[in-house]
């Protein structure tokens, strides 16, 4: 539907490495709304509810637990957390996001155009509708979703 949102982030190496407005462009120029944005710097029991799916996974530490061992992770600096809504959103947000790794994402997606490591692939997006949720809960508080019409809607959906 069209009032589908996903949770989309850029990770402290896209931030670094100025990407925060072409991502944003990206989603913007696709034509999602943007409901909710901030930066962060997410303690590291906030990193681990975000990827709790990925707790016994063997690059876990190297993604989020130590800053001192790993400099460059989850915890190295702020995000830039992002809802965006729109038909599809959480699917064809993966599809501007692009594959894991950054060897095999398609030119044209964020991650085949800006990435070449899978621990500075840039973004992170949600991978279906029930994580998005659960997401976008673990990021913003409800006030923090703002409900507006965008004056393109017309023009972007038949
Ligand atoms: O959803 P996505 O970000 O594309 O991949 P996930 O399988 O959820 O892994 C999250 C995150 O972990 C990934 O963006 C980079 C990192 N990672 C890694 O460093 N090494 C791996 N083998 C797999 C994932
Ligand atoms: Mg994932």
């Amino acid at each position: 539907s069209t009032t589908e949102q996903t949770f989309i982030a850029i990770k402290p190496d896209g931030v670094q490495r100025g990407l925060v407005g072409t991502v944003i462009s990206r989603f913007e120029n696709r034509g999602f709304k943007l409901v909710a944005i901030k930066l962060v710097t997410p303690s590291k029991e906030h990193l681990e509810k975000h990827y709790a799916d990925l707790s016994s996974k063997p690059f876990f530490p190297k993604l989020i637990t130590c800053k001192l061992t790993a400099p460059f992770n989850m915890l190295s600096g702020p995000i830039v957390a992002t809802v965006w809504e729109g038909l599809d959103a959480v699917k064809t947000g993966r599809s501007i996001v692009g594959a894991t790794n950054p060897l095999a994402s398609t030119p044209g997606t964020i991650r085949g155009d800006y990435a070449l490591s899978m621990g500075r692939n840039v973004i992170h997006g949600s991978d279906s509708v029930e994580n998005a949720k659960a997401e976008i809960e673990n990021w913003f508080t409800a006030e923090e979703i703002i409900s507006w019409k965008s004056h393109s809607e017309d023009w972007v959906y038949e």
